[in-house]
């Protein structure tokens, strides 16, 4: 890679950080409606999968999806304004956090419902194999959807029809306050992969350049025709489940020993130690980052709500 690519995927995972930090703040004084889960941890995961992939590969995932959002180019402005529910936002502000996509950005959410995605996922699969494109589907999941019906039809179905797809569990160890080991009954998740004979491969999430390595690996594997092949990303949440979470499930121990590997302040430490960055040179992303979320705080604040009207636009496919 190129000196200024090794800084992009440091500059989207401290711009996905400080919009989250900003996004908890705007929360608390109840600027953002609805359920707010923070991304803040996992990073380095969607910022890996996203360095991987090519333009025609689409991108899919649950609710905590600020991070992909920013990782597929959408602007902290787009981003923030959707939060604000204001109709600058890439959603129009009637998605809100949990809802954003941009068929622009071959990124197709974005869903509420656990698990639910995954056969979606398989659908869009399905339609680039008919057409006869080399795009891949990368689904992104968390550890308790693996529990979810969706998730075994989906798998299934997407190796019986060799499906263009890469499955990608984010284990972040927790299913809202429940440990994996309390509610899957294997203790790698990627042996469920192994149930359907996918190909599969448990990766170190706080790792950006390892996630990259190991998607680059997936996707050359899938493009070639192979059929589906699985990740398990072993990665942490920072934060609550959602805003407002006690965590009585966990001890603050467990979550310091967690935030000792934050994967920005890794990959930091790497760039410096491998000649690719100087401490200054990380310094002024970050500041570029605080000032850009900023501007986006501003413009999300002076955007206007949606019309009343627009509530019934774009809930079907219009014909011209
Ligand atoms: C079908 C369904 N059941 C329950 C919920 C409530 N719920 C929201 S998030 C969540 C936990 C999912 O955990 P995981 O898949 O590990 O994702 P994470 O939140 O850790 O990213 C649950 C049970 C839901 N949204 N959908
Ligand atoms: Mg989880």
């Amino acid at each position: 890679m190129k000196k200024e690519e090794y800084l992009d995927l440091y500059r989207q995972m401290v711009l996905i950080r400080r919009t989250e930090e900003r996004a908890a703040e705007l929360y608390q004084q109840g600027k953002i409606g609805g359920f707010l889960h923070l991304y803040i941890g996992q990073e380095a995961v969607s910022t890996g999968l996203v360095a991987a992939r090519l333009p025609q590969d689409r991108m899919i995932t649950a609710y905590r999806d600020h991070g992909l959002a920013i990782n597929v180019g959408l602007t902290a402005n787009e981003v923030v304004a959707e939060l604000l529910g204001k109709a600058t936002g890439m959603s129009k502000g009637k998605g809100g956090s949990m809802h954003m996509a941009s068929v622009e950005k071959n990124f197709w959410g974005g869903h509420a419902i656990v698990g639910a995605h995954l056969p979606i996922a398989a659908g869009l699969a399905l339609g680039d194999q008919y057409a006869g494109s080399d795009g891949v589907t990368v689904c992104m999941f968390g550890d308790g959807a693996t529990n979810i019906g969706y998730f075994h039809e989906a798998l299934n179905l997407s190796k019986v029809w060799k499906l263009p797809v890469l499955w990608v569990c984010e284990n972040n160890q927790y299913g809202m306050g429940t440990a994996v080991d309390r509610a899957s009954a294997v203790s790698e998740i990627r042996q469920k992969a192994e149930g359907y004979q996918i190909p599969n491969e448990r990766v170190e999430g706080m790792d950006v350049l390892e996630v990259k390595k190991a998607a680059e690996k997936a996707l050359k594997h899938v493009r070639e025709g192979n059929g589906p092949y699985f990740l398990e990303i072993m990665t942490y949440r920072f934060r609550g489940h959602s805003m407002g979470d006690p965590e009585r499930y966990r001890e603050a121990e467990e979550v310091h020993r967690w935030q000792e590997e934050d994967p920005i302040g890794i990959y930091h430490k790497w760039l410096v130690e491998n000649g690719k960055a100087t401490d200054e040179e990380l310094d002024a992303i970050v500041a570029a980052a605080e000032q850009e979320v900023e501007d986006a705080v501003e413009f999300a604040e002076n955007s206007p709500e949606p019309a009343p009207e627009a509530l019934f636009e774009h809930v079907y496919v219009e014909e011209d």
